[in-house]
């Protein structure tokens, strides 16, 4: 046997070739990758990290966290990334779950964790963005660095587990979701075919690395390609203006694209060069792809994933990349609309919930067998949440939710976790949350609060005691104090009445 995810990314990588360039200069070859990431693989072992343990990692943004994704898979151990956003209660939730061996942090964020981690029996790392200058990233960056840079992968198949992401749950509670090797190597093999990355691609990568989309859509499709990266610590315009000229393709969520098209800047010059530019994680308005291409002459080509399933759709790369269509099934994915109550598949062309089946798709829900259970069909489909129609040209249209989840800016955000913390503040009797149209993000998060009987509710109190309990991209950006919320005969919240009346909220 082998290490089946590492061998498989790396192998059209040239040792030589430059994987990744920074801002700072820095350039990080191939070469670079397999020592880094041998280091971090001997450095985790001399921890007692053993095979399937979990690695949980919560780290600025840097192309050493990518290697540190690497040689985790090299050790054998299975990494779970965390948003950077997440608040230390958010993190003690994750790690009482996961129950990982090792928890890297940023070395600022030391202090919070220290007794969490102590606690819960999980060594405690940290790790910064790595200077050039030799000053210490950390005390995982500084250990590493000395640390040997041969390792002999630990051997692992199709099946073992690589990674897991957390996704937020309906319930409230965020649900682990498992990814095998083959899981993430059989899309990345997939996508660099389909969207014919070579090592002659430069990527603009300025999504985070703590999501399928930043992590596996753009990583392990560049280096399957054994292509490089421009590889930037965000999304701002400034930089992604001034190094577009040096790169060959990019991906994005539609915010990118809005706040790109919102810059004078981005003109058809800037990127006449470019062969190719992937929206996903958001629904692309067709208005925006439209306005792209008038600007640039680029259609935009829209794919459709999910964190459970990777990539499961992608508009075509020759053919018609049709606005407001998430393409056709990626090869090897089964993918069929069904009458969400029975079942059944629906004829072409209506409406039902959009369900899938292959390679790409998660083992489970870490330790939720029930869970799991439930949002699979006998016969291996996974039941997305999304509703979609699959039309006459066979173009698969994403129509809405079945799941209550808002998409802000390509992070999802589920109601009834903000709904339970706003329920519990002082005053608070009963909220709704819900997603109306931003101008930047998509959708913004609005909260509706009914107050408890004589009891005085301000919007700035509320904000200011959930302040520290959840990430601030979850938070609402709008309160509203009502007297009661619209239900309907059963004595359900009628969210489509709430969203109807705070449409404009964000108008611009
Ligand atoms: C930042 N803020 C947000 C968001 N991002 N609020 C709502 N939604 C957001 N997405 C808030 C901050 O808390 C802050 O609030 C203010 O906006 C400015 O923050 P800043 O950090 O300056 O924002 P930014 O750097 O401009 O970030 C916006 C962004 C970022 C670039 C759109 O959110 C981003 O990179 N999103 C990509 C997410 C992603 O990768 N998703 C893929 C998931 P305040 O000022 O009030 O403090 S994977 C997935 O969905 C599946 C698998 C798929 O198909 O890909
Ligand atoms: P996540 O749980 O972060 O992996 O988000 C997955 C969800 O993002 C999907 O279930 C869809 O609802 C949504 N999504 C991803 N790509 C698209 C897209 N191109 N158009 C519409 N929704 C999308």
């Amino acid at each position: 046997m082998a290490n089946h995810l590492l061998d498989g990314l790396m192998a059209n990588a040239q040792p030589e070739h430059v994987f990744a360039r920074l801002p700072d200069g820095r350039t990080y070859t191939y070469q670079d990758v397999v020592d880094v990431s041998a280091r971090f693989a001997n450095r985790l072992v001399a921890l007692g990290v053993q095979p399937g343990d979990r690695v949980a990692v919560q780290v600025p943004k840097s192309i050493e966290a990518v290697t540190l994704y690497l040689g985790t898979v090299r050790a054998g151990a299975v990494f779970l990334p965390l948003n950077t956003a997440y608040t230390p209660s958010e993190i003690e939730y994750f790690l009482g779950n996961a129950t990982p061996s090792v928890f890297v942090c940023d070395p600022k964020d030391a202090g919070s964790y220290t007794d969490l981690a102590a606690r819960l029996g999980v060594h405690l790392e940290t790790m910064g963005v790595w200077k050039s200058h030799g000053e210490s990233a950390g005390t995982l960056a500084d250990a590493a660095l000395e640390a040997s840079a041969a390792f002999a992968d630990i051997d692992r198949g199709p099946d073992d587990l690589a990674a897991i992401l957390y996704t937020s749950g309906t319930t409230g509670r965020s649900k682990g979701a498992m990814l095998t090797h083959d899981n993430l190597l059989s899309n990345a093999v997939v996508l660099k075919d389909l969207w014919r990355f070579t090592a002659d691609d430069v990527l603009l990568h300025a999504l985070p690395v703590f999501h399928t989309h930043g992590l596996f859509v753009a990583t392990n499709t560049i280096m399957r390609a054994g292509a490089g990266m421009v590889f930037l610590s965000g999304f701002n315009n400034d930089q992604v203006i001034h190094y577009l000229p040096e790169c060959t393709a990019m991906m994005g969520v539609p915010t990118f694209y809005t706040r790109l098209l919102d810059d004078p800047r981005f003109t058809k010059e800037l990127v006449s060069h470019m062969r190719l530019f992937v929206s996903g994680s958001a629904p692309l308005l067709a208005e925006t792809h439209v306005e792209f291409e008038a600007r640039t002459g680029h259609r935009i080509l829209e794919r459709y994933g999910m964190t459970e399933t990777n990539m499961n759709t992608s508009n075509p790369y020759d053919g018609d990349r049709r606005a407001g269509t998430v393409g056709f099934p990626l090869p090897g994915v089964d993918l069929r609309v069904c009458d969400p109550d029975t079942g059944k598949p629906v004829p072409d062309g209506e409406i039902g919930m959009i369900e899938v089946r292959g390679p790409n798709v998660f083992a489970g829900y870490w330790q939720m067998p029930e869970k799991t259970k439930e949002e699979f069909r006998d016969d291996g489909f996974f039941i997305t949440g999304d509703l979609g129609k699959i039309d006459a040209d066979g173009y698969v249209h994403i129509v809405g939710r079945g799941k209550d989840l808002i998409i802000s800016g390509g992070y999802n955000i589920y109601p009834k976790e903000i709904e339970l913390l706003l329920d519990e503040q002082d005053g608070v009797l009963e909220s709704a949350v819900i997603g109306v149209p931003h101008p930047d993000f998509g959708e913004g998060v609005v909260g509706v609060i009914v107050p408890l009987k004589q009891a005085h509710v301000e919007e700035a109190s509320i904000m200011e005691a959930i302040k520290d309990k959840i990430a601030r991209f979850k938070q609402p950006k709008k309160l509203y104090v009502v007297d009661e919320l619209p239900r309907n005969t059963m004595g359900k919240v009628q969210k489509n009445i709430l969203r109807d009346r705070y449409a404009g909220t964000f108008a611009s």
